[in-house]
């Protein structure tokens, strides 16, 4: 083949990519902005848009006018009224990595020549729909969506029912004409309920708390928009007429709170690039707890003379980026549907999936919780679904797109029979479990009991990882908890990339758990519903192991927290001659602890106390271990009920407000006191 020839082949090949492409963003975009419940997450969107972006300009010649990437958001609905944007409602450019920040600062600084580090606003990225709200001599009169940036739709009798945004400007003086931008979204709370009601009314649940915001601004009856929870966050102005802003956007902010605006509390100024990353990294900490779902943080140089010169680039100011959190979501394909036997037994269905780069991390398997919750779900082996991993938690098939589905995909199916031991299953009337019946003779089910045994939570054997007991229990060299302590460093030293040394090691770190908790070693046993809550209330209850043992279900029930139902599974585990005689073995072995603290008698039962900053003696776990064990709570936040708080190195703003509020502060050494008295 000639080269012109080739070149035309390819071309051709573009050509076709570019039509196909073009067509799923185009039914992406309806069912997104238009049906407001999207088929794929934002991260597939973005990737086709991105694929579609390359090869148009690789191949000039293919660009239309009506491509998807030829416009910024959505077209205006009939319904509503259109709406110009006096001052176009800009976007923001992603930034995906610290590189992609510091070559944002780079441009900025390529185009100033400023020597001094830049000071900027870093606010989070609220996960909603833009709005714009204008006010006329300080009274609101008409609201629009961001629509193509250029052109919104009219909500403003939606806008007008959200509660957080003023009918009337609290200025004395307000302008004649003021703007203001911001995000209206859903906080998670009212979300949650929301679906919760849709569902108990049959009705279909809202994918995310963004398309329910969406959905929910965009009715047609205002009504309906005031009986959903919005919310409001304003982040910035647009048109001003008749009066004047100030020079730096942080006082715009504030001046914007004044009015009668809400402002996101996170929002601040920080110095340079290295406080907008340390502001990246406290906001992906701490998104998970945040009440409102955000995507990212939004960094805009404060000096507003800085952002004039700096001017826009396409729609996107050059003053400001957004650095967007890993998508919490993707889709993948499932290779197999397998069931994994946990420590009781339970069978968990767990999706084996073709490896997906998601929430920060490349994830393999996603646990299906259920047959019921598979079954609720309908995935299938050979499914394209939508992997969710929000924060740390354990990631899940959110959604299948049926659509994509291989014709033949079947259900997966419960299996009579264990996976690993072939022991009957069983699945007790009314209950979601489904449990192997094998006990310890359940290979998957002794290899948990000592996992468990052994985690950080229980006896905390350092070391001894997952791996390692698998190995210990295929070899047969384990078989209970209680064998680990009679175990030779010569048998731990014939176990996989295990030398001499490390043996040792091992072997002296199961020794050293031996002297432990009371509460831990409860913990530790594994009993079906017994977390720690519950193990330190026994063992405080209690005292010793056997007034536990010989304890009757009346009398477990005397416990705090404990129902018939657990005070049953306390009773059924003593009450097995295998288990009295695993726990015989173990207290034989010399697992010990000190006598547990009477916690009336400790000046912290019944105290809050808050934990701040880092303490040299001791982790913050151990520490409100400690707390619990005399009776006291921890809790996350300063409040007027806090009792004490502890304060260690680096503590910032719990420390500032216990000062504010008047709450006594421990120092790492006032609190060792205290747990000593
Ligand atoms: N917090 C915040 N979100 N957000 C979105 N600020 C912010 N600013 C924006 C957008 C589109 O645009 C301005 C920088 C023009």
């Amino acid at each position: 083949m000639t080269a012109k020839r080739k070149a035309d082949a390819t071309r051709r090949t573009a050509a076709t990519r570019v039509a196909e492409v073009r067509e799923l963003l185009d039914r992406y975009n309806y069912q997104y902005y238009v049906l407001d419940n999207p088929e794929v997450p934002d991260a597939e969107y973005d990737r086709l848009m991105l694929e579609l972006r390359e090869l148009e300009s690789r191949y000039p010649e293919l660009l239309t006018a009506t491509s998807p990437t030829q416009r910024v958001g959505a077209t205006p609905a009939a319904a509503f009224g259109a709406v110009r944007h006096r001052i176009p409602m800009l976007s923001l450019e992603n930034a995906f990595s610290e590189q992609d920040v510091r070559d944002f600062e780079r441009r900025i600084r390529e185009r100033l020549p400023l020597e001094e580090p830049i000071r900027y606003s870093a606010e989070p990225k609220m996960d909603g729909l833009a709005v714009s709200a204008r006010y006329e001599n300080g009274v609101f009169v008409q609201g629009a969506t961001r629509g193509d940036g250029e052109t919104g739709e009219d909500i403003t009798q939606n806008l007008r029912t959200i509660g957080s945004l003023p009918l009337k400007l609290r200025a004395a003086d307000a302008p004649r004409v003021f703007e203001v931008r911001g995000e209206v979204f859903m906080p998670l709370a009212g979300f949650e309920k929301l679906n919760k009601e849709a569902v108990a009314r049959g009705e279909k649940a809202f994918v995310n708390p963004r398309n329910a915001a969406a959905g929910s601004l965009r009715q047609l009856d205002p009504r309906m928009t005031a009986a959903r929870p919005l919310d409001l966050f304003i982040y910035g102005i647009g048109q001003v007429a008749g009066g004047k802003v100030p020079a730096h956007h942080s006082q715009v902010l504030q001046l914007l709170r004044r009015w009668g605006f809400k402002i996101c509390p996170q929002s601040r100024v920080v110095e340079s690039i290295d406080g907008c990353l340390e502001y990246y990294r406290e906001m992906g900490a701490a998104r998970s707890k945040l009440p409102y779902q955000i995507d990212g943080v939004v960094y805009k140089i404060d000096d507003i003379e800085l952002q004039r010169q700096l001017g826009f680039v396409s729609r996107a100011p050059r003053w400001a980026i957004a650095h967007k959190f890993p998508a919490e979501e993707a889709l993948t394909t499932v290779r197999d549907i397998e069931f994994q036997v946990g420590r009781t037994g339970a069978l968990t269905p767990v999706a084996r999936l073709e490896p997906v780069f998601v929430g920060g991390v490349t994830v393999s398997n996603a646990t299906l919780h259920n047959v019921d919750e598979m079954t609720r779900k309908d995935v299938r082996p050979g499914d394209t679904v939508v992997i969710r991993r929000a924060g740390d938690v354990i990631p899940e098939v959110a959604r299948v797109l049926v659509e994509r589905r291989v014709s033949g995909a079947k259900l997966v199916k419960l299996p009579r029979h264990c996976p690993v031991c072939g022991s009957p299953v069983v699945r007790e009337a009314e209950q979601a479990v489904a449990r192997c019946t094998g006990g310890r003779a359940c290979a998957a089910q002794r290899k948990e009991e000592i996992k468990h045994f052994a985690s950080r939570r229980a006896l905390d054997i350092q070391g001894l990882g997952d791996k390692l007991v698998e190995q210990l229990v295929d070899q047969d060299l384990v078989r209970t908890p209680a064998d680990l302590f009679g175990i030779k460093t010569e048998q731990l030293a014939t176990l996989e990339r295990m030398g001499e040394k490390s043996a040792q090691k091992l072997q002296a770190a199961i020794a050293a758990a031996k002297r432990t908790t009371l509460a831990r070693f409860l913990y530790a046993l594994g009993i079906r519903d017994v977390g720690e809550a519950t193990a330190l209330a026994l063992a405080q209850h209690f005292g010793n192991p056997a007034a536990l043992r010989a304890a009757s279900v009346e009398d477990l029930q005397q416990v705090a927290d404990v129902g018939p139902v657990v005070a049953g599974h306390i009773c059924a585990y003593f009450g097995n001659a295998e288990n009295a005689k695993l726990v015989d073995r173990l207290l034989a072995s010399g697992i010990t602890w000190p006598a547990p603290v009477r916690p009336g008698r400790s000046p912290l039962a019944g105290r809050i106390l808050v934990l701040t900053g880092a303490l040299a003696n001791m982790t913050r776990e151990e520490a409100a271990g400690e707390i619990a064990q005399r009776g006291g709570k921890v809790s996350g936040s300063v409040s007027k009920k806090t009792d004490y708080v502890v304060a260690g190195e680096d503590a910032g703003s719990k420390l500032k407000k216990a000062r504010e509020l008047g709450v006594a502060v421990l120092d790492e050494q006032a609190f060792l006191k205290l747990l000593r008295a």
